[in-house]
């Protein structure tokens, strides 16, 4: 029994592995503007079967100040877009970026999500003012996050893609302030262009299946006494 109470613990220590913290360095911005919400603290990617979450948390409030936008930038097929992106942001991904995730804690929060193919499409594949029903972005106190569809990115369970998230402002020529990918300071001004500083991650069996195979590795256990 307690070969398997170990074996049960083992699965037990595996199973949390489906969120990823990426951390980033504090202070990394050109600009005290919005008192700490263009400044990334970490992002916390997880997936269950379906969905992906991406939460962004800030060094400062977006309840108090809602002006920031969010973004994420997603290399996961071969070919994409090695200029430009969703919202013709000033920020390139040269290896090709393939989605863009666009999103704002002002207006009631929202969020678009863009799809390259040969071009960005308007209006977005997916679009919180659109009635879409595979989006969501919710804030609170610190964290923003935006949550959609693995169809939507064309991502399923055992996919891996490389991606880099960002801050903004609400110009539209704004650039990307921070980068999680680069713990320096990403650009010196609002409109300087930048690239993306890519992280990766591989979408994870959901807990659930997890824990049924740790179910059966326990009965395969008790049948062997
Ligand atoms: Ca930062
Ligand atoms: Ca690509
Ligand atoms: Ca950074």
């Amino acid at each position: 029994m307690k070969r398997a109470l170990a074996i049960i613990a083992l699965l037990a220590l595996a199973a949390p592995a489906q969120a990823t913290i990426y951390n980033d360095s504090a202070g990394d911005i050109f600009t005290g503007a919005g008192g700490g919400i263009l400044d990334i603290l970490s992002v916390e990617v997880t997936n269950d079967a379906t969905d992906i979450s991406f939460k962004f948390t800030l060094a400062g409030d977006v309840d108090v100040t809602d002006w920031g936008k969010y973004m994420v930038i997603i290399d996961s097929a071969p070919g994409g877009d090695s200029v430009g992106n969703g919202w013709g942001r000033p920020i390139s991904m040269p290896s090709g970026a393939d989605s863009w995730l666009g999103g704002w804690a002002d207006s009631g929060n929202g969020m678009e999500v863009y799809r390259y193919n040969a071009g960005w499409p308007f209006p977005p594949n997916e679009a919180t003012w659109n009635g879409s029903t595979t989006i969501a972005a919710t804030k609170s106190g610190f964290t923003f996050t935006m949550t959609t569809a693995l169809a939507n990115l064309n991502l399923g369970i055992g996919d891996s893609f490389t991606f880099d998230a960002f801050t903004s402002g609400g110009g539209g020529g704004d650039g990307a302030i921070d980068s999680l990918g680069n713990p320096n300071q990403q650009v010196g001004d609002w409109g300087e262009h930048s690239n993306a500083n890519p992280v990766s991650y591989t979408v994870v069996p959901e807990p659930a299946t997890i824990g049924l195979i740790a179910l059966a590795g326990l009965a395969l256990i008790r049948r062997r006494r």
